[in-house]
């Protein structure tokens, strides 16, 4: 493994470096626990510049949004600020919470001693993982700083099927040979339009932007050992998006029955389960700032997601695996047919989900 003294040596950390492990399961960045001979450790991510491309917009946002969700900590008299928020060690001879060694991008955090990440989770813990994320809107909607887009048009559905188009027309890999690539293709394009919905809100001026996660995977909350949600991490895409970013992306990963990479998609199902649990808690947190469009658009929104995921991921097995890591030449692919297999899923229990969320 790499030599990280040099990296860890400008930070301002405390107590001397005992081990450098790698964690996590992420698409993106590279991350690892780092082990120190005091206190929890830290966590060091090597940030993806290639798709993360302002590494100072990045910060900023993430330094702005964990230093309000803290100042809102302390005055409802949280305890345990440590665990409950983020806090980044800026280096040694500056404020910065980054660094540039000439080659990467490099960060560290302090490390959240005691707390779980999980891949599954059952209805409970999704209850209050939707009051959590809905908090976490709330916390932010009176955020006074201003934050950048650090992907730009992130969730912009638009944007994906542009792109996906593109590849597909260049045909990058030679992978749209396939009667399978084609039958995707044609698939997706069938559901474009009405995919497309949000942006077309948006435009009409009836769907606004708010400060949200925009990556709500499952793993991307930190759980204390008796279930609760201590945080939520990974606030890389922390930035102005709809609130369906945050409720769809969620459901995609806690409500498929399999990971999203599994390959047989007979088992994959939309669990109805997790959406009525989830959506109780997100709604019981969100409802002082959710417009009737929004609440309504729910259910569009848990097929949305899994829709964009499937065209983002085949998008990338057209171009050649250029974007998501993958661990073997189809695994783009496989994803692609496990998120379209749960996008059917959700759209067959739409009204279901609609007359759910009306009672409520
Ligand atoms: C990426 O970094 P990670 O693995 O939490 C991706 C998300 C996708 C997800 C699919 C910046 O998230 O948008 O939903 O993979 N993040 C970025 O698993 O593209
Ligand atoms: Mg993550």
């Amino acid at each position: 493994m790499k030599d990280f003294s040099n990296i860890l040596s400008r930070f301002a950390l405390c107590g001397n470096v005992t081990g450098v492990v790698p964690l996590g399961k992420g698409l993106i960045n590279d991350t690892y626990k780092v082990n120190t001979d005091e206190g929890p450790g830290y966590v060091l991510q090597k940030i993806n510049h290639a798709i993360f491309k302002d590494v100072a917009l990045l910060q900023h946002n993430i330094e702005c949004v964990t230093r309000h969700i803290r100042g809102f900590l302390v005055a409802s008299g949280e305890g345990d600020l440590d665990r409950k928020v983020l806090s980044f060690v800026p280096l040694k001879d500056s404020e910065q919470t980054w660094l540039h060694d000439g080659e990467s991008y490099w960060r560290l955090s302090q490390f959240i001693l005691d707390a779980v990440t999980v891949e599954t989770v059952n209805p409970e813990y999704s209850y209050f993982a939707g009051k959590a994320f809905g908090e976490f809107e709330a916390m932010l909607a009176d955020i006074p700083d201003t934050l950048g887009e650090t992907i730009p048009d992130f969730h912009n559905m638009e944007l994906r099927a542009r792109q996906l188009r593109e590849a597909a027309a260049a045909n990058p890999a030679g992978r749209m040979g396939s009667e399978e690539a084609i039958a995707i293709l044609q698939e997706m394009e069938c559901h474009m339009e009405y995919a497309c919905t949000a942006e077309r809100l948006h435009r009409e001026g009836v769907l606004p932007k708010r400060i949200c996660h925009c990556d709500t995977k499952v793993n991307n909350m930190m759980f204390d050992k008796d279930g609760s949600v201590l945080c939520v991490i990974d606030l890389d895409t922390v930035m102005p998006s709809y609130v369906f970013s945050d409720y769809g992306d969620f459901l995609r990963t806690a409500a498929n029955a399999v990971a999203e990479d599994d390959p047989d998609i007979g088992k994959v199902e939309f669990d109805m389960d997790i959406f009525r649990a989830f959506t109780k808690g997100y709604i019981e947190s969100a409802s002082a700032f959710l417009t009737p469009v929004e609440k309504e658009h729910l259910p569009y929104a848990a097929a949305l997601f899994p829709f964009m995921q499937a065209v983002r991921f085949f998008t990338d097995y057209i171009n050649g695996d250029t974007y998501y890591k993958t661990a073997y030449p189809e695994h783009n692919l496989v994803r692609t047919r496990n998120q379209m297999a749960l996008f059917r899923s959700v759209m067959a229990r739409r009204e279901e989900m609609s007359d759910f969320i009306s009672g409520l």
